[in-house]
């Protein structure tokens, strides 16, 4: 630009620095995105570079916890969705986008899940429910992130050796579960959003006897303890996780709510007993 030094070219240099001074500056994560969860927070990075994003939960709180990743749809703001949730905590708005995450990871633990985010504004919330029933977001659980393109992080997915595919209603298996570690995809055909909740079964018990003894806020019940999973995904997506199976029995469980009827995906079927050798 040859008129840099006249004065209104100087003027308009000006006037983008004091912008650029003034616009909060990202961090933008580019590799694997690690956020810890308390009761009832998430702390972690405020931008993410769009991709295959690899997303650590830690948990440091006393309770179990999840990060549900929600696009919020052009027009919605973190301010609509925490509106609708606390005028109605048991129902996510209905136009949310459902991106997965890690899941049901306990206190003191920590899990890994893989999955596609394209730019654009996000919430991370929190939907498990605390022992009055009430899900953690409706008690603060929520954080604001922006998904920025431009970045380097590729869209390839993890190599994988195992997939869940979740229809309407019930899980099903790419083939048998062998010890060890695996990272797990998971498929929604279905048409509805979808969830794996991953169920370390004490020995003699199944998914149901879990289900039967289960409370909210109670992570641990005499049939056995939630390990981890998928959280909610759209339908036409996918998502991956990292677990470390050992010999013995384990459960396959989505707690979504139905639709139209608001009951749990695992009343209808959506539950499945799982022996790893
Ligand atoms: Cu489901």
């Amino acid at each position: 630009m040859n008129g840099v030094s006249s004065p209104p070219a100087r003027c308009v240099l000006s006037i983008a620095f004091v912008a650029v001074l003034s616009h909060p500056v990202w961090a933008v994560a580019q590799d694997e995105v690690t956020y810890v969860a308390r009761d009832f927070t998430f702390t972690g990075p405020d931008a993410i570079a769009a991709g295959m994003v690899p997303v650590r939960l830690r948990n440091e709180g006393r309770d179990l916890h999840q990060i549900q990743f929600i696009r919020l749809p052009t027009g919605k703001t973190a301010a609509d969705f925490t509106a609708q949730i606390n005028a109605d905590p048991s129902r996510m708005p209905s136009w949310v986008q459902r991106r997965g995450g890690p899941n049901s990871v306990a206190p003191g633990e920590q899990a890994l899940a893989f999955i596609g985010l394209e730019p654009g504004d996000y919430v991370l919330i929190c939907g498990i429910p605390d022992s009055q029933g009430m899900p953690h977001v409706a008690r603060g659980m929520l954080k604001s992130v922006k998904v920025l393109a431009g970045g380097a992080r590729s869209n390839s997915p993890p190599a994988t050796d195992l997939t869940i595919t979740a229809v309407d209603f019930r899980f099903e298996l790419s083939g048998p579960i062998t010890a060890g570690s695996h990272i797990v995809r998971v498929v929604n055909n279905g048409s509805q959003p979808h969830e794996v909740v991953v169920v370390r079964l004490s020995p003699d018990a199944s998914a149901d006897d879990f289900l039967n003894a289960f409370r909210p806020g109670v992570a641990v019940s005499p049939a056995g303890h939630p390990v981890g999973g998928l959280v909610g995904i759209d339908p036409g997506r996918d998502g991956f996780f990292r677990m470390n199976f050992a010999v013995g029995n384990y459960g396959l469980i989505c707690f979504l709510p139905d639709i139209t009827r608001g009951a749990p995906h695992f009343t209808r079927g959506m539950m499945m007993d799982i022996s790893v050798r």
